[in-house]
């Protein structure tokens, strides 16, 4: 199918002189508000893997951990639930979470508020408009439009939540979901890094305490993938892993995350209200490569808006971080020492550049 040109500015849109910045279209949700089923400009043809190319027999397999279980006072079901954490990070580096105590009503008043964030019209959010990777708050779309040589079919808000708390002050009562929903996500996050420690055979606290978690970094993403009339052209990001030791995310009830196992692009289809969880770049690190940061992608289709919330559970910042010494007895680092904040900047650089951000800090032995 013929494409646009990425310089069309829309006719039907009241707000046309705000979609577009120069030649870069600055919303993405607008920008397909007013272009309709019209094709979209060839500077979006970003997915380079079939979306269908699935293999959909393995999605009821993608491992599932009951979080009330993992936090059993009966020491033998505590056992049996972190062995099955450990298969889910060695085996998928990604598993969806049940039992996990967020109530399904802050969930979906969290996603309600979220949309209700995205709905906002440009011109309220021109204030967060994104001025790089470590500021509190930013609004934008795709990734780094001005950087990038094709764009990605999402608008975003990323949050810097913790160690401080940042939060947009609009729609009323947002920012006071978020906080709550931000130190839940962390709460449970904190968890299951402890049960992660005992899988690696290390004391619970062990990861917790050599990453400076209780200091740690926490991004919360809001991201908004808009209906795309050519969902088989475009994708809403594409593959890429996490930066940091934990992502908790979830979604608005529409499917489109796409994870790597074995080689294939496998559809995640969540379980009612529970999280799903990848292992990032940093668990990789610190388990000298025993939990994979695992790759993963968001497609599109053509009905339905989709959001998804995703918050990034890192080290403290200034944290020098480095396979755990208690696994170095009979091995070797497979990955240099790095301060997260460093680590953090070249990941920013690499993520999308089909190549690992780990891979700058892997040891050629
Ligand atoms: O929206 C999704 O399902 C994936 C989001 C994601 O991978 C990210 O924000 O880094």
């Amino acid at each position: 199918m013929a494409s646009a040109a990425a310089t069309v500015v829309p006719s039907s849109s009241s707000s046309s002189t705000k979609i577009h910045h120069g030649s870069e279209i600055t919303s993405i949700k607008a920008f397909a508000e007013s272009n309709g089923s019209c094709p979209i400009p060839s500077t979006y043809h970003s997915l380079t893997e079939p979306r269908d190319d699935v293999a959909d027999h393995l999605a009821a397999s993608i491992p599932v951990i009951d979080f009330s279980l993992l936090t059993s006072n009966d020491p033998q079901i505590h056992a049996t639930t972190v062995q099955q954490l450990a298969n889910a990070c060695s085996q998928w580096g990604f598993f969806m979470l049940t039992n996990h105590g967020i109530s399904e009503k802050l969930m979906e008043e969290v996603m309600e508020k979220s949309h209700e964030f995205h709905n906002l019209p440009l011109e309220e959010k021109e204030e967060f408009a994104d001025k790089g990777p470590l500021t509190p708050i930013r609004h934008g779309t795709s990734f780094h439009p001005e950087a990038e040589k094709v764009h990605y079919w999402r608008d975003y808000l990323k949050v810097m939540t913790l160690p401080q708390f940042n939060f947009p002050h609009k729609p009323p009562g947002y920012k006071e979901l978020g906080f709550e929903y931000s130190r839940k996500i962390r709460g449970v996050a904190r968890k299951l890094l402890k049960g992660i420690s005992e899988s690696l055979g290390l004391e619970p606290e062990s990861i917790i305490k050599s990453t400076g978690f209780d200091s740690g970094l926490q991004i919360f993403a809001v991201n908004l993938y808009p209906p795309c009339p050519e969902p088989d052209l475009a994708v809403g990001l594409p593959p890429h892993s996490d930066h940091g030791l934990l992502t908790l995310l979830t979604q608005n009830g529409i499917g489109g995350l796409q994870v790597k196992h074995t080689g294939k692009w496998v559809n995640v289809n969540p379980l009612p209200n529970c999280l799903i969880v990848n292992t990032g770049d940093q668990l990789e690190a610190v388990s000298n490569g025993r939990y994979k940061s695992v790759m993963h992608r968001a497609v599109l289709n053509n009905r339905d808006t989709r959001i998804s919330l995703v918050l990034v559970n890192g080290p403290d910042l200034d944290k020098e971080i480095g396979p755990e010494l208690g696994l170095l007895e009979n091995e070797d680092p497979l990955f240099k020492t790095m301060k997260y904040r460093d680590y953090f900047e070249i990941q920013q650089k690499t993520r999308f550049a089909y190549k690992s951000g780990l891979d700058e800090i892997r040891k050629c032995l």
